[in-house]
Parts: structure tokens; sequence; C-alpha cells
């Protein structure tokens, strides 16, 4: 077991672990109390492996992680009162209450997301990375993702450019033993996901994800060799989130023995009793930090209740627009009611219109294709296009 570093930095561990366990379980009560919405994805359980991952990271470098990162954000030192209003989508949230609980971002603590798409943080990870390298700045990134999102194409994709590249970035398998409901034994033929990128040149090591000061060691160390010999490595913590997948969950895939048993290894309780037993911290301290912890939270809540729903009259900014006619622009301009082909009654009408119009163009002379849908105004409908038609 790997020794317990100084009291302060003992101190500084539990207590962060100790917030975010206090702030997840208030973010699941006020979402049944319907505060927040959308989807809520806690981290009950997962603790030590973001915290010990934060723990040795400098201010400089960049964290990217998933749709369950309330504490991720929190870890990295964005204020709980932001991230609570954000779950509340309140003017004062991390995104301006645009995001909700799976998109907190802070670019001041170089928190760079909150994404829903699984694995969709790991080519932006690769892309920060390629940045810090082009710059010349020194910035690691730290590249947090879920068993499950090991098997998407942007894994593969992924890690081959990063060793490729050789890119300063740390990838961190947070392996709870399932994706939603499906545990690793069915969803991934390569059970030892630390193996699973050495084929692309990503080598990488196991860890004890309910133990704060192994993760500490085991990040600190790809960190290093990201920053130092831009070699990128990959380090799988097994954890277990003893909440369901998502507030939604009957939780009808796994016993209720094997929550229990996981229980046993709580990373808060397990560290406290840890530090208390080696005399780093007393009794008093621990106590000290659930109390801050709790005080926190309470505040966070007070602060999210208080701030302000965004103006209604502000809900196209920050939105994108590409080009003169896509986007945003394209909506506000529509009417609320259901447009051509949005109804699904009318959906087989829609779909033969298109078709009918491809079919008519089959075999016809090269040139640019005429887009039904494309032409007048949807809503009040438009004649199918046949061929020798040409688009203006
Ligand atoms: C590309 C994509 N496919 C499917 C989903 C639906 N989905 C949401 S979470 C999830 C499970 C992911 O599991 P894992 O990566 O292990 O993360 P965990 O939830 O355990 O933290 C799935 C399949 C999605 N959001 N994105
Ligand atoms: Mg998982």
């Amino acid at each position: 077991m790997a020794d317990l570093p100084d009291a302060a930095t003992c101190y500084e561990l539990l207590a962060r672990m100790m917030l975010i366990r206090r702030f997840e379980e208030e973010a699941g009560r006020q979402y049944q109390r319907a505060k927040a919405g959308g989807f809520l994805h806690l981290a009950i359980g997962e603790e030590a492996t973001i915290v010990g991952t934060t723990s040795v990271m400098r201010d400089e470098d960049y964290l990217i992680g998933t749709y369950r990162t309330h504490g991720h954000a929190i870890a990295r030192g964005t204020d709980p009162r932001h991230v609570m209003a954000e779950l509340f989508g309140r003017v004062d949230g991390t995104s301006g209450g645009r995001g909700g609980s799976m998109h907190i971002f802070d670019r001041e603590h170089r928190f760079m997301g909150g994404y829903g798409i699984v694995g969709g943080n790991l080519p932006l990870a690769a892309g920060l990375a390629l940045a810090s390298d082009y710059k010349g700045e020194d910035a690691v990134t730290v590249c947090m993702f879920g068993d499950g999102a090991s098997n998407t194409g942007n894994f593969g994709e992924t890690m081959n450019l990063a060793a490729l590249w050789q890119l300063p970035v740390f990838f961190l398998v947070e392996n709870n033993l399932y994706g939603m409901g499906t545990s690793v034994e069915r969803h991934s033929a390569q059970t030892d996901l630390s193996k699973k990128a050495e084929g692309y040149g990503v080598p990488g090591e196991r860890v004890d994800g309910m133990d704060v000061v192994a993760v500490r060691e085991g990040v600190a160390e790809g960190i290093r060799a990201a920053r130092e010999e831009r070699r990128p490595t990959i380090l799988e913590a097994f954890t277990y989130r003893y909440r369901g997948h998502s507030a939604a969950d009957p939780e009808v895939y796994r016993e209720r023995e094997e929550v229990e048993e996981w229980r046993e290894k709580d990373p808060t309780e397990t560290f406290a009793r840890r530090c208390l037993d080696a005399g780093v911290l007393g009794e008093r301290e621990v106590q000290e930090a659930r109390d801050k912890a709790e005080q926190a939270v309470v505040e966070a809540v007070e602060f999210a209740d208080a701030s302000p729903e965004p103006p209604l009259d502000t809900l196209y900014e920050n939105l994108y627009a590409v080009t003169d006619t896509s986007g945003w622009y394209a909506v506000d301009e529509r009417s609320p009611h259901p447009h051509r082909g949005e109804r699904e009654d009318r959906m087989p009408d829609a779909a033969r219109e298109l078709a009918e119009a491809g079919a008519a163009y089959a075999g016809q002379p090269e040139g640019p294709r005429p887009n039904p849908a494309g032409r007048g105004d949807a809503q009040k409908g438009v004649e199918p296009e046949v061929a020798g038609e040409v688009e203006d």
C-alpha cells in the first residue's frame, strides 16, 4: 500500500472527497425535488479516483471528462455554488444555466467539460494536447472516461494519434464495472482495459481506484511521462458507483450484495480511518472536514436557489452560427408549429416525396442535385422536385 502523504495533503484529499460526496448526495436530493432538470449522473463512490487524479495536476493542466463530472469540476477548484446553479439551470451556473448536469465547464480552472456523447471527449483531449504542444506550453491534458467509452471508435482513433504525435496527454479509465446496465465482461472483449490501447502505442497500468493515495501515485507518473517524455499512457482505476447509472435506474443488473461489498471500500470512510489509525489526522480534523463540506453544500443550494433563471430573450445567445442559413438562425425564423417532415403521422408522405425526387433524378446527367427539402418555405409544404429542375 502506498505511503500516506503529509498531514496537510491528507486533510486536503479527505476534505475534497467529503465535499464531493455531500455535493452529490444533495444534487440527488434536489433532483428529486425537481430543482434540477434533465439527466443527473452521480459519482458517489468514485471520489478517490477523481480527487486522486486532480490532486497531482498543475493549475495549467487541462482536465476533460464525461457527463458524470460535478465532482471533477469541484476537485479542479470550481466553486460548488456555481456547479449547483448550473444543475438548477440558473444564470450563475458554470455555463449560465444552459448546460445542466452533463455540461459543467470552467475554462478558468481548465476544466474543459462535461460531455454527453460517450467517448466524445477523447478526441477533444488529443486536440487540447496538440494545442499545448503547438504553442510550446508545458500543460498536460488529463482525459477521464468510463469503461464503456473504451468501446467507441473515438478510443482507437485518439490513442493512435496520441502515440503517433507524442502528445502530452494522459488517459484515465474510470472502470466502475458497468456501462449503464452492461457489465465490462458483457461489453468488452478485452476486459483488461489497461491493455486495450497497447497496440496503438499507449501502454497502461491498473490501480485501486478506491484508494486515493494509490490513484495519486499512478496519475503522477502518467502525467510526468506525458509532460517530460511526451509519452501518453493509460491508467485503469477500479472504482464503483453506489447509485444507479442516472437518477432513473432500477438497477436490475446487479445484486445488492455486490453494492454492499463495494460499500465496505468506501473511499472517503476508508481514507479517514487510515489517516486516524496512522495518527496523521485527529478526530477533530476529520469532523471539521465533514462540517465544512456540509456548510459548503448548504450554501451552494441557497446560492443556486437565489440565482435567477436566464431571461427568455437571451434564448438565442451563445449559440454557434456556422453560416448564414444554419443552426439557430433557421430556428429563429421558424414558427413553433410542426414543420414538414416533423409530424410522425406525416412522415411517410415526406419520405415518399424525397424518395420520388431521388428516383426521378437517378440516371440524369451530372449536375447539381435538386433538394426538395431546401425549396421554399418548408412550412407551407413543397411540391416534389423532379428531374431536370436545377437548384438555384
Ligand atoms: C455515443 C453514445 N452512445 C451511447 C450513449 C448512451 N449512454 C449514456 S451513458 C452510457 C454508458 C457509458 O458507460 P461508461 O463509459 O462506463 O461510463 P459510466 O456511466 O459508467 O461513468 C451510454 C451507453 C451516449 N450517451 N453516447
Ligand atoms: Mg462505467
